[in-house]
């Protein structure tokens, strides 16, 4: 018994330890907003002296929630209390839109202020009354969250504030997070738990994620939310379900962001009584007008609609031998009055056109270019195809210069490793934007075109679909995070880099000790690479499992349409693989500008990521690296598995860097994400290999089970599949 008692006494020590470790553990829900101490305290130190007293200049409810945020900031940071540093007259920082500021005359010229326009920012060294002293200032409320949010990240990221002169303004007009949301909570290719909205308690209760989810949006510049599924659900419409969508953006109003909705097209029908949906039908017309005057006497600033038609069996006017223009222009029409748009999805293709998908939505709406009201912006998919691991760019960008043009990125990784992989996503957004569509000359990127840089007159705007859910930590994945991240940086601004980004969100998320920033930003601009190795490589693309997407499939062949077999795709065979769309193909290839068109004609000038994208290869054919196509592609497959491996070595040197929890989940997700890597290489290689027929190279390791084994594999609750709405 005496034995007994002290170490029961430990381990109640050891218990009120763990306790208190757990008070501080960082579950990931703070995102990158959790303001950590500035570890450096002779830098802490000098940041207290040239901010020591501010002077706030609020009032409205987006400037109260600025003040706040950067009250809490300081004193996350700098442990600077709001008591002892709002001290007017000896400020040394001042914050307030430039009309009310009151600044000595000429301290900042109006013409810079003017450069801030509705939604950006100054951050100014000045000096006033001989004092040296920072200014953050713009011409609206909004501007000055985002000044607010741009100075904390200076001080996040650990910059010299000494001489500071940032002129911050948004590239895109439309930011918008695109939720694929159901009304009872599940998320279509959502992998973080259940949809953040909670339908049943709104409008009634105001969860705090809310508001949380504003701030961090807002922290990155978003100003839009979908907050329903693009296969939408006419009940959003009804006056119930408007009550909570209403009370949704009263909470996202002080952070800037608009509420838009998905909505169906055959609305009128479903819960309007009408015997149609016809755009050109008087009655109908009358009803999208009438509903669109009733959102707007609750929710004056509502954004608009987002439609999915005539897509993967959803209702549009094409079922009354109208066009998608004249749909999109019957609800731009009700919508104008208000100021609000109509973002009209190009993901469009059909399963009984006879010729390829990937040229489906190009034939569609490139001969209705200039034909849209001035309020409708196209949203078009980054490829042609499907946000897959790796897509050319969308033909359509660059092919309707009248009209705009929305790009849509996927930040949910359906086809991306969902929540378990590690994948920062901005390399392939930009390598997107990036990408040269020769449309008006060289120089022509889909950035260039998508901010409306040559036809100024367009609406221009980003969508990324959400990868928020429910989750403790928001996007199921601590790193997936900062595709949200990322995504927000992007919109604002497309030529920032993937690297600048990397490292901001890993100082502001986890900490700023170079041993740790360097190795994660050069992971994460390495992952999605990685990803495609293992899964697509060399151009393959849509060969995952069928219907809920996960895990590798590249056998599958008895989907629900041809369209969504693997063996559409890969057109594997004795010969080789790889998908003709070169002038002997489907010639999807002509569909580019020359230059474009060129380099993915020819055989010698395709680049090998997109090889099978473009061309039916030979499984002999002797490629740049100088192996044959089949060794060639076993090597990628290996290579993509292989760099898991050496991301998790990494990873486990950095437990010292990072809170417990978080380590161990990333460790545990990394685990996952090696097997599941594993997984696509072995079933992927064993599967094209009975067509090729050669060995797989000596000195890789055989697979450990036979492809029947791989094949065998049902995975039928999957998440991400929506179900009932
Ligand atoms: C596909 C998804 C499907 C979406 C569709 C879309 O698998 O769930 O509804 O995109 O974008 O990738 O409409």
């Amino acid at each position: 018994m005496k034995a007994i008692i002290p170490l029961k006494r430990f381990a109640f020590f050891l218990g009120l330890l763990a306790l208190s470790c757990n008070v501080y553990a960082d579950n990931g829900y703070k995102l990158w907003l959790g303001y950590h101490a500035v570890a450096d305290k002779k830098l802490a130190a000098q940041y207290v002296q040239q901010l020591r007293y501010l002077k706030f200049t609020a009032g409205s409810p987006t400037l109260n929630a600025a003040r706040e945020e950067l009250l809490v900031g300081l004193e996350g940071m700098l442990s600077l209390k709001p008591q002892d540093i709002e001290k007017p007259n000896y400020s040394t920082l001042f914050v307030g839109v430039s009309s009310s500021l009151n600044l000595p005359k000429n301290t900042i010229a109006q013409s810079e202020i003017q450069q801030t326009g509705k939604e950006g920012y100054l951050i100014r060294s000045v000096t006033i009354n001989n004092k040296k002293c920072i200014v953050i200032t713009a011409q609206t409320d909004i501007g000055i969250l985002h000044g607010v949010f741009g100075f904390l990240k200076l001080l996040q990221t650990q910059q010299a504030i000494g001489v500071l002169n940032i002129l911050e303004y948004p590239r895109i007009m439309y930011r918008v997070l695109d939720h694929w949301d159901n009304l009872n909570r599940t998320v279509e290719r959502g992998y973080a738990g259940s949809s953040i909205w909670n339908w049943h308690k709104l409008p009634g209760y105001i969860d705090q994620r809310y508001i949380d989810y504003a701030r961090a949006s807002a922290s990155v510049g978003i100003n839009g939310s979908v907050v329903n599924n693009v296969n939408a659900n006419a009940l959003m419409l009804t006056p119930e379900y408007l009550e909570k969508v209403k009370a949704l953006a009263n909470t996202f109003r002080p952070y800037g962001i608009k509420v838009y909705l998905s909505v169906k097209f055959s609305s009128p029908i479903d819960i309007g009584g009408l015997k149609t949906s016809d755009p050109l039908d008087p009655q109908v017309i009358q009803w999208w007008k009438d509903k669109a005057d009733e959102i707007y006497r609750g929710i004056p600033d509502f954004g608009g609609f987002l439609v999915k038609a005539n897509s993967e069996g959803q209702p549009g006017p094409q079922a009354y031998k109208r066009s998608h223009a004249d749909g999109a222009n019957m609800l731009a029409d009700a919508l104008a009055p208000h100021n609000g748009i109509v973002m009209w999805r190009a993901f469009v293709y059909d399963n009984n056109v006879p010729y390829d998908r990937a040229k489906q939505a190009y034939n569609e709406f490139k001969p209705l270019d200039g034909q849209f009201k001035s309020n409708v912006i196209v949203q078009v998919k980054n490829g042609p195809i499907d946000f897959q691991p790796r897509e050319p760019f969308h033909p359509l960008f660059g092919a309707m210069p009248n009209t705009p043009l929305m790009i849509e990125f996927q930040l949910t990784q359906e086809y991306l490793g969902f929540s378990t992989n590690l994948v920062y996503e901005a390399p392939l957004f930009k390598e997107c934007l990036e990408s040269d569509t020769y449309a008006m000359g060289k120089g022509s990127t889909v950035a260039n075109i998508i901010t409306g840089k040559f036809n100024p007159k367009l609406i221009t705007g980003m969508a990324g679909v959400a990868n928020i859910g429910s989750d403790v930590n928001w996007c199921g994945h601590p790193f997936a995070q900062a595709n949200w991240y990322a995504f927000g940086r992007l919109a604002w601004n497309p030529a920032q880099s993937s690297a600048t980004i990397a490292a901001d969100w890993v100082k502001m998320t986890f900490t700023n000790q170079p041993a740790f920033v360097a190795p994660m930003q050069s992971i994460m601009l390495q992952s999605r690479e990685n990803t495609v190795n293992y899964m697509t490589p060399l151009g393959l693309h849509h060969i995952m499992g069928v219907n809920t997407h996960y895990g590798p499939g590249p056998w599958v062949d008895n989907a629900g349409r041809a369209d969504w077999n693997a063996t559409y795709y890969h057109k594997a065979d004795s010969a080789g693989i790889g998908f003709n769309r070169s002038s002997t193909g489907s010639n999807a290839a002509a569909q580019y500008q020359p230059p474009v068109r060129d380099m993915f004609e020819n055989l010698t000038t395709c680049p090998d990521e997109y090889l099978l994208w473009f061309h039916h290869v030979r499984w002999d054919h002797k490629m740049r690296s100088g192996k044959t196509l089949w060794d060639d592609m076993v090597h990628h497959y290996y290579m993509g598995a292989d760099s898991v491996k050496q991301m998790q070595r990494t990873w486990d040197k950095m437990a010292g860097y990072v809170d417990k929890e978080q380590f161990q989940t990333v460790k545990q997700l990394m685990a996952v994400q090696y097997d599941e890597a594993i997984s696509w290489r072995n079933s992927c290689v064993l599967y094209f290999q009975t067509f090729a027929n050669r060995p797989i190279p000596a000195g890789y390791q055989m697979p450990a089970h036979p492809l029947s084994y791989y094949r065998n594999r049902k995975y039928l609750q999957a998440p991400g599949i929506g179900g009932n709405q």
